[in-house]
């Protein structure tokens, strides 16, 4: 979180997204609703303010905790709960790309062996904000599968995420069915998730490593624009 920008917030606003946090790592997914809505109507607080100062920061925490044997599977499940309950609050904003140009497609998704969906389903949002079509296969998505979601729609990018140290190499699976199928030329593979690095996405040979879901949005709309050009 950007702390300077934080502090210099209303003490009542801060107080607004310290409960919000409190509230994400209790895993009350009213309570986080709530706070979500006061922020946005009567803090004008945008989308992107409230995920970076409330959800993400207070995920944030739980990650540690987990990590560190404080939180279990449960307690951390029912964080994820609260914070798609947020997130489906925020989504008709972060979707709407009525004044937007339209852009390509995309198919996005959480490698196999892999169920963490929030990061993914964030930039997804997002992407369609930004004026793609957005093809979510979800979470546990084999090679077969996001190849044929590719053909299927004609897609421009494949986004992959993962979030564990087992399932990142299976990214490097599925770019090698794509250079197998003769797919790989026209397509543009873009990866995230916490565990990866640009050295990680550059050796399993993908386009770009994205660290958060607004740079997938920018590295998407970067290649659109070279695609265009080049066509
Ligand atoms: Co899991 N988990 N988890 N977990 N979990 C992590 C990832 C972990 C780091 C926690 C920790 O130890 N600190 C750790 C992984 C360690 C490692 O491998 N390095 C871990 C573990 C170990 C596990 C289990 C193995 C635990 C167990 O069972 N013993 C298990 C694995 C299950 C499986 O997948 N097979 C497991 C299970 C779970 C829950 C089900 C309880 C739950 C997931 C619920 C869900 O997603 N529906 C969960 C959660 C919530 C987490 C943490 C706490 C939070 C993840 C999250 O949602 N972050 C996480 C700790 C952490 O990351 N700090 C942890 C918020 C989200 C907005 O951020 O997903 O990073 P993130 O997405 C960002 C960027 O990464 C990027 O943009 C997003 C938005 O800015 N991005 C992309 C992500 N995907 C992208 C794709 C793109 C572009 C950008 O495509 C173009």
């Amino acid at each position: 979180m950007d702390t300077d920008s934080f502090d210099s917030l209303p003490e009542v606003l801060q107080e607004l997204y310290i409960n919000m946090q409190d509230d994400l790592y209790d895993g009350l997914k009213d309570e986080v609703a709530d706070a979500t809505t006061e922020a946005l109507e009567q803090w004008g607080q945008t989308p992107g303010q409230i995920l970076q100062r409330g959800l993400v920061a207070g995920m944030d925490i739980v990650g540690q905790d987990f990590r560190d044997g404080i939180l279990f599977v449960p307690e951390v499940l029912l964080a994820a709960k609260a914070m798609k309950g947020a997130m489906e609050i925020l989504r008709p904003l972060l979707t709407d790309a009525k004044d937007v140009q339209r852009q390509g497609t995309v198919v996005i998704g959480t490698v196999k062996g892999d169920i963490h969906d929030i990061g993914k389903n964030l930039v997804g949002m997002m992407l369609e904000g930004a004026g793609f079509e957005v093809i979510n296969l979800g979470i546990n998505v084999d090679a077969e599968q996001f190849l044929a979601a590719l053909r299927e729609y004609n897609a421009d990018i494949l986004g992959m995420s993962a979030l564990l140290t087992t399932t990142m190499p299976y990214m490097r699976t599925v770019i090698q069915r794509l250079n197998e199928e003769g797919m790989r030329e026209q397509t543009v593979v873009l990866v995230g998730g916490a565990p990866l690095t640009e050295a990680f996405a550059e050796d399993i040979g993908a386009d770009r490593y994205c660290e958060d879901a607004a740079v997938a949005v920018e590295a998407a709309k970067v290649f659109m624009e070279m695609k265009k050009r080049d066509s």
